[in-house]
């Protein structure tokens, strides 16, 4: 919306404060939600700014502080932000900044399109947010600063503090507890989206201190994606080193780190798109694996080392890999497609990268016949274990016994309703606790499957192999939408699948096997929210009142102290250490009743986490992995890999 008038400043003022007001109205539009993944993306807006600074070769330092009063302060080291007047307002370039909503493409005029310009939002929806809003600008030798409150009301006109030889912008913000369901700041989760763009910006310094604890870390990395790429394989057996490919073709700059390892059987392609995820994938995705595809197969053809075998296919040559791929691209070329603009649609990013990977990896290939040969062998492997499998789900599928009693284990207790939507898988530990919800259950929408023991680890074995095991044969059968690459979430037969175990060591084990199992195998059921891990009550508080027993259950600490209260004076406490001291109705109405439940929802939020953790977990340094549940692993806190409650 231009404004009609240059120097009206009432109007201008009228249409800023509607904007603003429209973002608090409804913030979910903006930010996506008001839940904490909403309350950091406030600090994702600054901090784009900032790394834009960065990008631009202006400041090579963003310090990030979480403060005791619940405000995050971010600090650049640029330019600063303009503090002069912008003509058509009357107003200075840096209130219009934080208090108009299309500030991203307005003020600059960069070539590469950048996150926050791609986003369009830009700080004046922190500003929205929050209950106050500082800015400090270090420019020409004086220290400026406006203020803002209340949800971007100015509260105190630009000023001038005094003078300085420093430059740069320092935002602190703190975010309106009317809004954010939340308004606690995640130490983990912010330091785990700047690790992932100091991966993904060569040689700028993150520092992030927690002054509520103390907590400090620091993350530079002058060797970029590559280092991100050695980070995701750490704890892996690798196949070479770390490859990097380099270059700009037609005005996209394209950089690409990869590496295999052996002994595992995922593929972790994490893709970008001017810094910003393309978690969806799309054309520069798909050119990569079509080069690395036709790369492998012409070294292995042109080598006679597939002897007389039929070619490999995409997948077999993408078994143990891990790559990051990262673009830039010119403003005028960038194109998204689908709903979450999280795929890359630009047509020419395909042939480029296809063509740029190709020969790069011809070229690296024949240059390293030792890693040549010990990848090709790998991948026949991997092509062997493919067929394999495929003959093992024919035979299934041919098999002349009744389907139910060939596919679907006798554990699996099956829900009557055809209403796949409404309908709910549990998995449950323990075949005790499994009789337990199948006595209270609701019968017409939820199905259980007890397990016994530990679940198989995926992460270390084949295809083949998860699927002669039992439990997970189970699974994808009664789930009935494929597995792997054919795996389709529209076509699950249940609209949540909930993992349900005891709330100690051993059930998180169990979590984090199906958490690998379904992220390896059943990803976009987790992309699209249909798994979750069930809350048990960690107590029960009764007393008996008119010869009656009245009570609640407690999640966790403080939750108990509340539910005391509630309950009075002679309250009695029983504390649960397993789903199996709980009786059909308890374990009814306090975990498995969809109306007095909680759930969490299982997500994905940044590779960087989600990888190392899984890895970490799966790993076969077992040391490593205990000690990580210890350290991690705290049931009264919603886990990182978990982070919805519902
Ligand atoms: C599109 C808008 C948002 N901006 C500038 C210049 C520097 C600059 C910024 C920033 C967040 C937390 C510390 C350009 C760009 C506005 O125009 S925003 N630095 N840092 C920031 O927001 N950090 C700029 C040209 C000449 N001089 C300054």
């Amino acid at each position: 919306m231009a404004l009609e008038k240059s120097n009206n400043y009432s109007a201008a003022d009228i249409e800023i404060l509607e904007g603003l007001a429209g973002v608090r109205k409804r913030p979910a539009m903006y930010i996506g939600s008001t839940n904490s993944t909403g309350l950091h993306h406030l600090v994702w807006e600054i901090i784009d700014n900032a790394v834009d600074e960065a990008l631009n070769g202006y400041g090579d330092k963003i310090t990030i502080t979480i403060h005791k009063d619940g405000s995050v302060s971010v600090l650049d080291e640029g330019r600063g932000i303009p503090v002069d007047i912008h003509k058509q307002t009357g107003m200075p370039a840096v209130q219009l900044i934080f208090s108009t909503l299309h500030s991203g493409g307005k003020f600059s005029s960069k070539v590469y399109a950048s996150s926050a310009g791609l986003h369009g939002v830009g700080s004046s929806v922190t500003n929205a947010l929050s209950e106050y809003c500082d800015i400090t600008v270090f420019k020409s030798g004086s220290i400026h600063h406006l203020r803002f409150e209340n949800g971007g009301k100015l509260a105190i006109p630009l000023e001038v503090l005094g003078s300085t030889k420093k430059h740069g912008t320092l935002v602190r913000f703190k975010p309106d507890s009317k809004i954010f369901s939340t308004t606690n700041f995640q130490f983990e989760i912010i330091s785990n989206h700047i690790q992932e763009s100091a991966f993904l910006l060569k040689g700028v310094t993150f520092a992030l201190t927690d002054e509520r604890n103390g907590e400090k870390v620091e993350f530079c990395y002058k060797e970029g994606i590559k280092e991100y790429v050695s980070n995701l394989c750490k704890e892996k057996s690798q196949l070479g080193e770390v490859l990097t490919f380099s270059g700009e073709e037609d005005t996209i700059k394209i950089d690409i780190a990869m590496q295999y390892c052996s002994r595992d059987y995922g593929e972790y392609i994490y893709s970008y798109a001017n810094n910003v995820r393309t978690k969806d994938g799309g054309t520069h995705e798909s050119g990569f694996r079509s080069g690395i595809t036709k790369a492998v197969n012409d070294y292995a053809e042109e080598n006679q080392l597939l002897k007389g075998k039929i070619k490999l296919e995409g997948t077999d040559i993408r078994e143990g890999l891990t790559a990051v791929i990262s673009l830039k691209i010119p403003e005028q070329k960038l194109e998204y497609e689908g709903q979450t603009k999280q795929k890359l649609g630009t047509p020419e990013a395909l042939t480029i990268v296809s063509n740029f990977v190709y020969n790069n990896f011809s070229y690296y290939l024949n240059e390293n016949k030792e890693f040549a040969v010990n990848l090709i062998k790998k991948c026949i492997d991997a092509q062997n274990a493919r067929v394999a499998a495929r003959k093992a789900k024919d035979e299934i599928r041919n098999t002349k016994r009744a389907k139910s009693e060939m596919i679907l284990s006798d554990k699996l207790t099956p829900c009557q309703s055809k209403d796949y939507d409404k309908n709910e898988l549990f998995i449950v530990e323990g075949e005790s606790a499994g009789g337990t919800a199948r006595k209270g259950r609701n019968n017409l929408h939820q199905a259980i499957l007890p397990l016994r023991g530990k679940p198989l680890n995926t992460d270390s074995v084949s295809t083949e192999k998860m699927l002669k095991n039992e439990e997970f044969a189970t699974i994808v059968n009664t789930i009935g939408a494929g597995f792997g690459e054919d795996f389709k979430a529209d076509n699950s037969h249940y609209g949540k699948v909930i993992i349900m175990t005891d709330a100690d060591t051993d059930g998180a084990h169990i979590q984090t096997l199906l958490l690998t199992f379904f992220y390896n195998y059943m990803k976009p059921l987790i992309l699209k929210g249909k798994l979750f891990v069930a809350m048990p009550p960690l107590y029960r508080v009764s007393k008996e009142v008119n010869h009656k027993l009245v009570y609640r259950y407690a999640w966790d600490e403080a939750d108990l102290e509340k539910a005391k209260k509630e309950i009075g004076a002679g309250y009695r406490i029983s504390r649960y250490k397993g789903l199996g001291e709980m009786d059909a109705n308890q374990l009814w109405e306090s975990t498995m009743d969809p109306s007095q439940r909680q759930l969490c929802k299982v997500t994905i939020e940044d590779p960087v986490s989600a990888a190392r953790e899984i890895s970490i977990l799966m790993g076969n340094d077992t040391v490593i992995r205990r000690q990580w549940v210890e350290e991690n692993v705290n049931f009264n806190e919603v886990d990182s890999f978990i982070d919805e409650v519902k």
